[in-house]
C-alpha cells in the first residue's frame, strides 16, 4: 500500500486527453485535521461536495514522508552537506587551482574545464572566467583565487535572489508546473509549511487528477500539516483549480498551492492543458495565478535549463523551485540558468523532509558549492 511514497517509474507523461476517462465524480475536499486553523467547509462552499477524508489520511504508510530533518543541524550546515556532491566534482580541480593561490593562463583553463564539468555551462564559465580575470588584476596577486570566483559567483546568481513575496491579493494562488517526478507535490508540502511558519493559512489543490496515488500523496501532506486538499476522483485539474480558488475565497484561506501533473515540454498536449489551467484560474480570480512557479530537478543538469525556457515560453514563469540538490552533483546548473534565462530562484530543495525547502540565498548557495582552499 501507498506506493505513493515510492519513487515513480520514470517519465513517461501524464495519459493523452483522449484516454478513457472514468465516470465523473463529485469533488472531494480531505478536510484539515482537527488541529488545523481552518475551519472545514460548509456543504455549501464552492458547490462542491464533501467526503470524509481519504483513507490515506488513517492508515499507517509503508514508506512514511521523510522524517524532520535533524534538528540539530543549521539550515547553512544542511546546506552545505546537501551540496557535497556537487562541491566534490567541482572539488579536485578548484581546489588545486586555489591552493597555488596564483591565477596564469592554466590556472584559468583548468577552472573553466572544471566550472563546465560541475554543470555550470560553457557560457556561464566563460562568463566567470573573464570576470575572474578582471577581478584578479582589480585585486593583486595577494588576492585569493576561491575569494574572487566565490565573489563573481555571487555576482552571477544574485540576481536569481527573488524571495516569494505573498501579495495582499486574497486567495494568492501558485501553481506549481514541472516534468514527472521534478518534486512538484513534495515541493508542495514542504512549501504549506514554510507558509504556515508565515502565519498564511493554506489549502491545496490536487491537479494531477491523472493518477489516484498524486491524490493521495497530496492528501497525506495536507494531512500532516493540517491544510485541505482540494480534489476530484476523476475528471479536469482545470476544473479542480477552479473549485480549489472559490473554496479558499469561501473560507478566507490566504494560499492556494496548485498541484499539477508532470509534464514533458515536447508534450504539446500536455502544455496546452497547463495554459488551460492557467486560464481557469484566471477565472476564478482575476490576476491569478500569482506566481506560476517551475519546479525543476537538479539531477537533470543542463536539461534544466531547456525546461525552464520551455515552460517559461508555454506557462509564463514567475519563478523557480530547484530540487534534489542534495542528492546531485549537478548544483552548478543553477549558474547556467543565472546566465542563460534568469528565472527568480525561490527556494532550493535539499531533501525530502518538510524542512528541506529554503528560500535561496545567493551568497550562502556560493559558499556550500565552493570547495574550500585550505
Ligand atoms: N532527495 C530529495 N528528494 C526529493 C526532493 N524533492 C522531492 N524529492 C523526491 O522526489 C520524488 C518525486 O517527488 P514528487 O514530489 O512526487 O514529484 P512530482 O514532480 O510531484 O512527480 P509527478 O507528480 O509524478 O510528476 C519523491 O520521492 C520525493 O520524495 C529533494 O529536494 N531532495
Ligand atoms: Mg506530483
Amino acid at each position: 500500500m501507498f506506493d505513493f511514497f515510492r519513487k515513480k517509474p520514470p517519465p513517461t507523461g501524464a495519459p493523452a486527453p483522449d484516454s478513457p476517462v472514468p465516470e465523473a465524480r463529485p469533488v472531494d475536499v480531505a478536510p484539515p485535521a482537527p488541529a488545523s486553523g481552518l475551519a472545514r467547509a460548509p456543504e455549501s462552499d464552492a458547490g462542491v461536495g464533501i467526503t470524509d477524508a481519504p483513507a490515506a489520511t488513517t492508515a499507517e504508510p509503508e514508506q512514511p514522508i521523510a522524517a524532520t530533518s535533524a534538528p540539530t543541524r543549521s539550515w547553512k550546515e544542511r546546506l552545505k552537506a546537501g551540496l557535497g556532491l556537487s562541491r566534490a566534482k567541482l572539488g579536485t580541480a578548484l581546489t588545486s587551482v586555489f591552493r597555488r593561490r596564483k591565477l596564469d593562463d592554466d590556472a584559468l583553463e583548468e577552472l573553466e574545464d572544471a566550472l563546465i564539468e560541475g554543470d555550470v555551462g560553457v557560457d556561464a564559465a566563460r562568463h566567470l572566467i573573464a570576470d575572474l580575470k578582471l577581478r584578479w588584476k582589480r585585486a593583486g596577486d595577494d588576492a585569493s583565487p576561491r575569494g574572487e570566483l566565490a565573489a563573481a559567483l555571487v555576482d552571477l546568481v544574485a540576481p536569481l535572489e527573488k524571495p516569494l513575496v505573498i501579495g495582499a491579493e486574497r486567495p494568492f494562488v501558485i501553481m506549481l508546473a514541472g516534468v514527472n517526478g521534478a518534486g512538484k507535490t513534495t515541493s508542495i508540502g514542504k512549501l504549506a509549511k514554510w507558509l504556515q511558519q508565515q502565519n498564511l493559512t493554506v489549502l491545496l489543490a490536487a491537479g494531477d487528477t491523472f493518477r489516484a496515488a498524486a491524490r493521495e500523496q497530496l492528501a497525506a501532506w495536507g494531512e500532516r500539516h493540517g491544510v485541505a486538499v482540494i480534489q476530484q476522483t476523476s475528471g479536469d485539474a482545470a476544473s479542480v483549480m477552479f473549485d480549489a480558488v472559490n473554496a479558499a475565497k469561501a473560507r478566507g484561506v490566504d494560499v492556494v498551492l496548485a498541484d499539477t501533473a508532470g509534464r514533458l515540454p515536447t508534450q504539446a498536449h500536455l502544455m496546452e492543458e497547463l495554459r488551460k489551467i492557467k486560464r481557469v484560474i484566471g477565472r476564478a480570480q482575476e490576476g491569478a495565478p500569482h506566481e506560476v512557479l517551475l519546479v525543476v530537478d537538479a539531477n537533470t543538469g543542463q536539461n534544466a535549463l531547456a525546461q525552464v525556457k520551455a515552460f517559461d515560453a508555454a506557462a509564463g514563469l514567475t519563478g523557480l523551485i530547484v530540487t534534489k540538490l542534495d542528492g546531485s552533483a549537478k548544483g552548478g546548473v543553477v549558474a547556467a540558468i543565472a546566465k542563460q534565462h534568469p528565472v527568480g530562484l525561490k527556494f532550493i530543495g535539499v531533501g525530502e523532509g518538510p524542512d528541506d525547502l529554503r528560500p535561496f540565498v545567493a551568497r550562502d548557495f556560493v559558499e556550500a558549492l565552493l570547495p574550500a582552499d585550505d
